[in-house]
């Protein structure tokens, strides 16, 4: 079975770690995660405090196993969640859409494993400088907000101009993209898209459905006027957008456009107007398991992929 030494930094079974999706990764989630030997993650996002530390609480009651939380940094309370996760007892802190430099060496005098998602190289040099314990090496292949690298390019490039451990991720939805991640240099692999269809995922029915359904080319990059480009599948909500982005719109338009969308289908079920974050790996996301079979089902496909290469 695939080990690294992710799985003593982090300390876990499988080196791999579930995606922070905003508005959907909860303790139950990250429980389930966590329980069948990932790390599993609480996603921050716009959340109050109080929701975040409630989920934390919660999380501990449902595993004794390692979780992290997740601190989207453009988030308005960014600053409150990152001292908030030192009073919980947080083990692993991972950062997105931004430079968290300014909290690392908070982070780390609270014995916390700093691991920020990073889209470049020159990102990855500054964190490494800063003295985080790893990267996430993120592909625009991901759902959510993207940067301009594919995973096949920058988790090298990454791996190549920085000593610490590098986690990939974007486009991992099976053991053949875990073996292909280890391929590039990586420790582990970070999963998104592939867990919003887990049985523990809280996400609304619909929302799981249209993933499911979701063919190689049904997911598109919207708002990239904005400065935050944002991958999602193909709806009526996208299809607006693109009319924005024809009528060269002003930003403010795209904020309206945009405002509540997430919910609207994460908890409302609204898979027309509401914005379904998904990577490009939703094509191959076919079944509904728990968060255990599905681990083991990757992990297994990886060692058997391994293991065909190595007889070439
Ligand atoms: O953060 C993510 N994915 C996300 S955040 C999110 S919530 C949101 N919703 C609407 C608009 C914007 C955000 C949904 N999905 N992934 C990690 C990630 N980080 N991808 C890319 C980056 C990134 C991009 C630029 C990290 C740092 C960065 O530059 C920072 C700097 O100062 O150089």
């Amino acid at each position: 079975m695939i080990k690294s030494i992710f799985c003593e930094m982090a300390g876990i079974e499988y080196p791999i770690i579930q995606g922070a999706m905003a508005w959907i990764a909860d303790s139950s989630l990250a429980a389930a995660v966590s329980n069948a030997g990932g790390l599993g993650i609480i996603a921050g996002a716009n959340a109050p405090v109080d929701y975040i530390r409630d989920e934390i609480r919660k999380t501990k009651q449902l595993t004794d196993k390692p979780f992290g939380v997740n601190i989207m940094l453009l988030s308005d309370n960014a600053e409150e969640i990152a001292k908030m996760v030192c009073e919980e007892g947080v083990k692993v802190v991972t950062t997105g859409a931004g430079n968290p430099g300014k909290y690392v060496e908070m982070w780390k005098s609270h014995g916390i494993k700093v691991i920020p998602v990073v889209a470049s190289v020159a990102l990855a040099k500054r964190m490494e400088r800063s003295g985080v314990d790893a990267v996430i090496a993120e592909g625009c292949e991901s759902g959510g907000h993207v940067g301009e690298l594919t995973t096949m390019t920058l988790v090298p490039q990454v791996v190549d101009a920085v000593s610490i451990p590098v986690i990939a991720a974007g486009g991992v939805g099976d053991g053949r993209g875990i073996a292909a991640a280890f391929m590039l240099g990586a420790v582990g692999v970070q999963v998104g898209t592939r867990f919003l269809v887990a049985d523990e995922c809280t996400v609304h029915e619909n929302y799981k459905e249209k993933v499911i359904k979701a063919k190689d080319i049904d997911s598109v990059v919207t708002g990239r006027p904005t400065g935050h480009p944002v991958r999602v599948l193909r709806n009526k909500l996208t299809r607006q957008f693109q009319i924005l982005e024809k009528e060269g719109a002003e930003v403010d338009k795209y904020e309206e456009l945009g405002r509540g969308a997430l919910p609207k289908a994460v908890k409302d079920g609204d898979i027309n107007m509401g914005s379904i974050m998904a990577g490009q790996i939703a094509g191959l996301v076919c079944k509904k398991q728990n968060c255990k079979d599905m681990i083991k089902e990757m992990f297994t496909q990886a060692d058997k992929t391994l293991e065909k290469v190595n007889s070439l």
